[in-house]
């Protein structure tokens, strides 16, 4: 492998399956439970609040039950020892990256652990339920939402990550389907900026086409022995 000197990792609801939180496209994943339009939309908060605080109440303390799996320690382990330039950029709303020590880390979508006020637009970490309409730290005022970026809604750091994309040797998706935009196209964007590419997933994404590269198989297999490839 080529002296690498920058990395860009987008992660997706795969990398987190061995540790039991469930996807969204699979059989048994989220959107089974609820139609997608139900509760990951502004449209469905302002109809039904209630369904949607629930629906995040729930995944929110689901999060006290699952620990990171070996894919989330090994990218935490290249964060440590990779001396090059490195962004992971998480879709997933949980903190299962963090709680492994990943540090060089965003969450483009948001995270389940922080409330977002609509009254004072003061984002804080949350742990507990807010179908209670809790008071927000910062005002007082009783309008806190999920701090999640919905369908329709512009994800986080934009600007950051295509900054990231444009500069970088590497570009590494893990577990994801590829069917969101934008970070579906990120890959595009780093082919364009010269980047290699490689896709880790359980099967083939929509996007598999773009990648120089692809590995099938459970991330907690593949990931560990990548990272070993990089480091040494
Ligand atoms: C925006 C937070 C614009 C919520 C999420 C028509 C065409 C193209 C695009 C659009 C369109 N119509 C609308 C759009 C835009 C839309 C979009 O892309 N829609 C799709 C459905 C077509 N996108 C948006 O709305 C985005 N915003 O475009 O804003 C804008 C412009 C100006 C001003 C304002 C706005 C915002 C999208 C963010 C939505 N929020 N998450 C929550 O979590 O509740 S999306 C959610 O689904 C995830 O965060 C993730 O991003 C996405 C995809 O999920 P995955 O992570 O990929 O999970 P999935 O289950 O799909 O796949 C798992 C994969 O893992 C599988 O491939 C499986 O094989 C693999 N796997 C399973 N087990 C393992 C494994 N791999 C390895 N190991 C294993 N063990």
């Amino acid at each position: 492998m080529a002296e690498l000197q920058s990395i860009v990792i987008l992660t997706g609801a795969g990398i987190s399956a061995e540790s039991g939180v469930p996807t969204f496209r699979a059989a048994d994943g989220l959107w089974e439970g609820h139609r997608v339009e139900d509760v990951a939309t502004p449209e469905a908060f302002a109809r039904d609040p209630g369904l949607v605080q629930t629906f995040y109440d729930a995944r929110r303390a689901a999060l006290a039950g699952v620990v990171p799996n070996a894919a989330h320690r090994a990218l935490a382990k290249l964060d440590r020892d990779f001396a090059g330039e490195l962004l992971i950029v998480t879709q997933n709303v949980d903190d299962l990256h963090e709680r492994a020590g990943a540090e060089r880390l965003l969450h483009m979508h948001g995270e389940l652990k922080r409330a977002l006020c609509l009254a004072c637009g003061e984002s804080h970490g949350w742990a507990g339920d807010l179908r209670g309409a809790p008071a927000c730290p910062g005002c007082g005022a009783a309008k806190l939402r999920p701090d999640i970026v919905w369908f329709g809604e512009m994800p986080y750091e934009m600007e950051r990550i295509e900054a990231a994309l444009a500069t970088c040797d590497l570009f590494v998706s893990i577990g994801t389907s590829g069917a969101v935009y934008p970070a579906a196209g990120f890959v595009q964007t780093a082919r364009y900026h010269r980047a290699s590419t490689l896709e880790m997933n359980l099967e083939p994404s929509a996007g598999t086409g773009w990648f120089d590269e692809a590995r099938h198989g459970p991330a907690g297999v593949l990931v560990p022995a990548w990272v070993e490839e990089v480091l040494s």
